[in-house]
């Protein structure tokens, strides 16, 4: 979660402008993956959807790598400092990115970034991402909500204090308590992490490359994003998860890399501030 609060201090705000200007040059193509290339040579057609981002996420990551290795018709619009203002407000309540708008919705806005990968995945028809069989899609559904329910919160509460992001109400890292009570319990997150971690390893990938099996599933797309996170408190991922993850990026190419290096800038940039 960025800028969600008053505490939304100005410096993430510079920061991840920073960030955007230094890191997301690739991203400044105004469509993702195969019709950027096109753009090039059509310019005026406007693109069926518009997906509301902020760079320095990993939930908006997840949906951005989604859209390129999906090749879908997405314009990217940076909302970066703008999900409170009246007009966004109007359009998305929760005031969360990425959000998608696109006329067939019936609210013609999606938030949530699992839900956005489900429906563009529904709507397309794009079973290598979002398997049709039942019990095969239950276990790409599982992962996600697994994942958004246990591993996320433990991963938000390990990194938001180094990313400078503003932390969740009723939290420890949100109260105004002394600095050794915060980093108590932000090291209690850090700790918490193997476990969650390990079941994606034992459980869900089992012994294929992929939660989707040969290929990344859209759940695969929201874990390695995910880790991506890690990097800023020095995590040390276990081999599995280094191996996977370069995998993943492997696999989907510039789909991965590209947006992903907006959230490696930002990274790199906080940590800078902070040497
Ligand atoms: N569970 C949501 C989390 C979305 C979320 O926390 N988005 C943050 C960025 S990381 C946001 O847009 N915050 C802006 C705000 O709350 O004003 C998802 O997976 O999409």
């Amino acid at each position: 979660m960025i800028a969600k609060r008053k505490t939304t201090a100005k410096p993430v705000k510079a920061a991840a402008k920073s960030a955007a200007k230094t890191a997301s040059k690739p991203s400044a193509a105004k469509r993702t993956g195969r019709t950027a290339t096109k753009a090039a040579a059509k310019p005026a057609r406007k693109p069926a959807m518009q997906l509301n981002v902020i760079k320095p996420s990993v939930n908006n990551l997840s949906v951005r790598i989604f859209a390129r290795a999906a090749k879908l018709d997405v314009e990217e619009k940076d909302v970066y400092g703008a999900t409170r203002t009246p007009d966004f407000l109007k359009r998305n309540p929760a005031h969360l990115t990425p959000m998608l708008e696109e006329k067939g919705l019936p609210r013609g806005a999606l938030w949530e970034s699992c839900a956005i990968m489900q429906y563009l995945s529904n709507k397309h028809g794009l079973e290598k991402f979002y398997p049709k069989n039942p019990a095969r899609r239950a276990m790409i559904d599982s992962a996600m909500f697994y994942l958004i329910g246990t591993l996320y919160p433990y991963v938000a509460r390990a990194t938001y204090p180094a990313l400078r992001f503003p932390q969740y109400p009723g939290e420890v890292g949100h109260a105004e308590l002394e600095a050794h009570h915060k980093s108590a319990a932000q090291k209690a997150a850090m700790d918490a992490i193997a476990e969650p971690l390990d079941v994606f390893r034992s459980f869900y990938l089992s012994d294929k490359p992929f939660i989707g099996g040969a290929q990344p599933s859209i759940a695969d797309i929201r874990l390695a994003a995910t880790l991506e996170f890690l990097e800023v408190v020095d995590y040390k991922l276990p081999k599995w998860a280094r191996d996977y993850m370069a995998a993943m990026e492997k696999k989907l190419g510039k789909a991965y890399s590209e947006p992903a290096a907006d959230v490696r800038g930002y990274i790199a940039y906080v940590r800078s501030q902070a040497a």
